[in-house]
């Protein structure tokens, strides 16, 4: 029998960082899920001999390549695309693509790696990947945008498929961006299969897929109020973003008696203290996805509210907190604030918006405080019954799709309590769900033996 020392976090660490050097937004990814599953591994050590760690933090292959396109001034343009292949254990790759000037390799790398364990928790068949450019949408003519889709799409094409790999939409690439890229897939290869989801209802897209993100987020909250017989009903909210995630996570709350009282964008947010009823979301939806305008606008057009340009919402007074806009958006101190205003729980629908000090901050405060990973899986879970309806050329009703959205989020929820209740009855959603997520993916790796 071999022996296999049990594994060290900060040794486990430092491996990571010389394997794989300069990839901070990564090493942050691995080290929140490592200080879970490291524990869990050493008191079960058919994970560790197998070196799971160890391969689960290496994707399994990523494309790097050049993405050449022309902008309607004639000028030729080079952005560089990629697409991380991370992990296909308990079914085809599948993840989204992100358009930024801020992508690179470690940012999808942690996005990838997230995508493994949330599409574990969502208990359909998905493997993980992640991909993009670091082209950036803002200020792009629509013909622009289609021409950069068709470029980064034909380099693309070679590495996907309905059965290997689904990619879908992040930031900067929504229903306008997948249709594009659709089209070029569909000249490419000559057939029609669903080999991106997030397509538009008349060719093949679901139901649900466009509110599901953010409607899970909330879904989730309600999950995790109920465990404490409260609910989000009469509760002051705030929204980070006002994207797709945030759209439909402050729709969701307002449904369920919620108050939203900001939205935000790269260049500020509002703080609008009499809500952000149905009407004015209806207007911030036109505003970011027809006219595509900065939020500032909406403090233009609505009385008695608010814009403060720089800002981030985390010093208001509330009672939840929906981050819905990027990757490390509250710190240490805009945690703090948040605790000391009143905060109850925290909800994520951006992936990582949390850095590692202001997650202790939470865990230490011992309020629920629900990870991306297992509060935004609404979307990649009805990206995954897209590619069934797909798969099955039937497309279910909206009740149907919204039940199962719920029921799904229900789901992860209990396996978040299963695996992260603690001895006093705390739920560490961070540890619960990190276990959940680990779980299925070891075994069927285990399973595959040396691979
Ligand atoms: P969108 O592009 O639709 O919206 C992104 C929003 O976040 C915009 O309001 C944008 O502002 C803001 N934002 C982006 N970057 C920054 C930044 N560096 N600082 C401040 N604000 C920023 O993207 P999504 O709504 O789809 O994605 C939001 C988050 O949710 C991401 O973390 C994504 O990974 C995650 N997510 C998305 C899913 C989906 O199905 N779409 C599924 C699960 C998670 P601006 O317009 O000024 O750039
Ligand atoms: O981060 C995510 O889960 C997404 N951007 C959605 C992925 C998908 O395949 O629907």
């Amino acid at each position: 029998m071999n022996h296999q020392a049990p594994l060290i976090l900060e040794t486990f660490l430092e491996g990571l960082v010389k394997r794989s050097p300069g990839e901070p937004e990564f090493h942050q990814a691995v080290e929140e899920f490592a200080k879970c599953v490291i524990p869990y591994i050493n008191e079960h050590p058919k994970y560790l001999v197998p070196r799971i760690l160890e391969r689960m933090t290496e994707p399994d292959r990523t494309f790097i390549f050049r993405v050449c396109w022309e902008d309607d001034e004639g000028n030729y343009r080079v952005n560089r695309g990629y697409r991380v292949q991370f992990n296909n254990a308990i079914g085809p790759y599948k993840g989204g693509l992100r358009f930024h000037h801020s992508v690179n390799l470690s940012i999808l790398k942690f996005l990838g790696f997230e995508q493994t364990f949330k599409n574990s928790l969502t208990t359909l068949p998905m493997g993980s990947g992640k991909g993009g450019a670091d082209f950036n949408p803002k200020g792009k003519s629509t013909k622009e945008i289609m021409r950069f889709c068709q470029a980064y799409m034909t380099e693309l094409s070679k590495y996907i498929g309905e059965n290997t790999d689904i990619p879908a939409g992040d930031i900067g690439v929504g229903a306008r961006e997948i249709s594009f890229m659709f089209g070029q897939y569909k000249r490419i290869k000559g057939e029609f299969t669903g080999t991106l989801t997030g397509k538009s209802i008349e060719f093949g897209g679901s139901l649900i897929r466009k509110e599901a993100t953010g409607y899970g987020c909330a879904y989730f909250m309600e999950e995790m109020l109920k465990l404490k017989s409260d609910s989000i009903e009469g509760k002051t909210c705030l929204v980070s973003g006002s994207g797709n995630v945030a759209q439909f996570c402050a729709e969701k709350i307002t449904q369920l008696g919620g108050k939203v009282v900001t939205m935000s964008d790269s260049s500020g947010f509002i703080h609008d203290p009499n809500g952000i009823t149905a009407e004015k979301l209806e207007y911030i939806i036109d505003l970011k996805t027809v006219q595509r305008g900065r939020i500032s606008e909406y403090a233009e057009k609505f009385h008695d509210c608010t814009y403060h340009e720089g800002e981030q919402p985390w010093n208001v007074p509330c009672d939840l907190a929906f981050p819905c806009a990027t990757q490390n958006e509250i710190d240490g101190d805009s945690a703090r604030a948040l605790l000391a205003n009143g905060c109850l729980a925290v909800s994520e629908g951006a992936n990582m918006p949390v850095t590692l000090d202001a997650v202790d901050v939470f865990l230490n405060a011992r309020i629920p405080y629900a990870p991306g990973k297992a509060s935004n899986a609404g979307g990649v879970a009805v990206s995954g019954l897209e590619m069934t309806q797909n798969s099955i050329r039937l497309a279910w009703d909206r009740e149907e799709l919204e039940e199962r959205l719920k029921g799904i989020m229900r789901k992860i929820h209990n396996q978040c309590v299963t695996h992260g209740r603690e001895a006093d009855g705390f739920v560490n959603y961070v540890k619960g769900s990190n276990i959940a997520g680990f779980v299925k993916v070891a075994d069927a790796m285990l399973a595959y033996g040396v691979l």
